[in-house]
């Protein structure tokens, strides 16, 4: 079922179509072999044209955990004892516990279905699940990674793989615990599994590699250190500053914040994406800002673990630079993620329009563009419409409600806080159309083999 590139020549007209300087009218792309060949504006449409009135980029995914899709909802029960992100994460942990390769194939494919019907067509898969249920790698070091890969070969989403690193339960090299044996390796395996996940996504059109130390808990500053020429000029990504305990337990052991201790102890450069980034002093967020590193932001899953705020605004105005990831995939949805980041600093600052940033005053535009530009750097991988890259494209129903008499950036707007996932129509991934009227094209089968894997997930071990 693996997806191909469009090796044929399509042309699309757009009526409009947003484009890196802004929206243009009466826009025509060829494409061929996935790529856009020409791009012309204010041209009409030719016979032949496959006709479409409103066209975006797709939009870069930069933070997921695929697997955890398939246990969205299923933690929103009070338990005997006060709630939290570290229950959240012992449910996590057994929810882990009974997946096989099968299984994190199906729950992988069906969350990238969900991304790409939403708009987001590259996710970076924070990918930490590599060894068999009691611990012992699989013969094949990257089987799960491979999983990972054939599930973006089958839903057509392009993929930046990044195997995490993983070995600590805490600050200070703690030894890991019990719930974290599908994730460990020392430095020489990991070595391994990378090599492992270039080769996993070989047949993949357009795909990254890059590597992730989990978190200053599960990797110390020394072993990032060592495995930092992995990455080979690609992305790093990191989870940092997520919860409070987390901010004290370093502070602890360290006398240092842990993205103080971050920006001080390794390279953050551009090359580094900072998951969450949530708690930050204004000291560290003008560093961040400084080093052109991108801020991974996650406002549907920060919301519902209860993580808090990222003060984007004053990050904004610095030039802080951030995309957006749906990392548990409890909810999928593209305009989502961008409506609750600027709703949480209406709700935290009392302001309104906190994300506008000149020469647009357009939120939806705003957060559409730094969400775009940051995502491509994050997966290191370009987003742009333009000659030459690949054709990612999505296009909303004109006929909507949320867009009815509106034009240009009031599309964004519109979408982004008046809509709902139903107002994306078309997604292209390397000029392949994969999602028509909102459905993707191979929904039953992959949602019917979901639902199978998950049966046995929860109910048959
Ligand atoms: C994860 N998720 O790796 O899935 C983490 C939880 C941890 C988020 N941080 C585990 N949202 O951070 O230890
Ligand atoms: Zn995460």
């Amino acid at each position: 079922m693996t997806i191909h590139n469009n090796m044929s020549r399509t042309a699309l007209w757009f009526r409009s179509l947003l484009l890196p300087d802004g929206g243009a009218d009466g826009v025509r792309l060829v494409i061929r072999d996935g790529r856009i060949e020409t791009l012309t504006k204010d041209t009409p449409a030719e016979t032949g044209d496959e006709i479409h009135e409103i066209g975006l980029p797709g939009l870069p995914n930069l933070h997921s955990h695929a697997f955890q899709r398939g246990m969205a909802g299923l933690t929103e029960q009070r338990g005997a004892t006060a709630d939290s992100f570290w229950t959240w994460r012992e449910a996590m942990y057994r929810f882990v516990d009974h997946m096989g390769p099968e299984e994190v194939e199906a729950i992988a494919a069906q969350a990238f279905l969900e991304m790409l019907e939403s708009g987001f067509t590259r996710v970076g898969e924070f990918h930490y699940v590599h060894h068999d249920p009691d611990g012992t790698p699989y013969a094949d070091i990257g089987e799960l990674a491979a999983r990972i890969a054939a599930a973006a070969g089958e839903t057509g989403i392009a993929l930046t793989l990044l195997p995490v690193f993983y070995l600590h339960a805490g600050f200070g090299g703690l030894p890991a615990v019990p719930g974290q044996r599908r994730f460990i390796n020392d430095t020489d395996r990991y070595g391994r599994l990378v090599d492992a996940s270039r080769k996993a996504v070989s047949p993949l059109s357009d795909a990254r590699v890059g590597i992730a130390p989990h978190s200053l808990r599960a990797a110390t500053p020394a072993e990032i250190l060592e495995i930092l020429p992995l990455a080979n000029g690609g992305p790093v990504h990191i989870h940092v500053a997520e919860q409070v305990k987390e901010v004290e337990d370093c502070l602890r052991w360290s006398g240092q914040r842990p993205l103080e201790l971050l920006l001080d102890r390794l390279p953050v450069d551009e090359r580094w994406c900072l998951v969450h980034a949530t708690h930050v002093t204004e000291a560290e967020s003008a560093d961040i800002a400084a080093c052109g590193a991108v801020v991974g932001l996650c406002p549907i899953t920060e919301a519902n673990l209860g993580d808090g705020i990222f003060p984007a605004q004053a990050f904004m105005e610095r030039g802080g630079r951030f995309g957006v990831g749906s990392d548990s995939n409890v909810l999928i949805d593209a305009a989502e993620e961008l409506r609750l980041l600027e709703y949480g600093q209406r709700l935290s600052l009392r302001t309104r329009n906190a994300l506008a940033r000149a020469p647009t005053p357009s939120v939806g535009r705003s957060l559409f563009d730094a969400a775009l530009a940051g995502g491509a750097q994050a997966l290191g991988a370009p987003s742009t419409l333009a000659v030459g890259q690949p054709a990612d494209l999505v296009s909303l129903k004109a006929d909507d409600s949320a867009l009815a008499h509106r034009q240009h950036d009031r599309w964004l707007d519109g979408w982004i806080f008046a809509g709902r996932r139903q107002t994306v129509d078309c997604v292209w991934r390397a000029g392949t159309r994969l999602v028509n009227g909102g459905r993707h094209i191979h929904r039953d089968a992959i949602g019917r083999r979901y639902r199978l894997a998950l049966h046995k997930v929860l109910h048959q071990s």
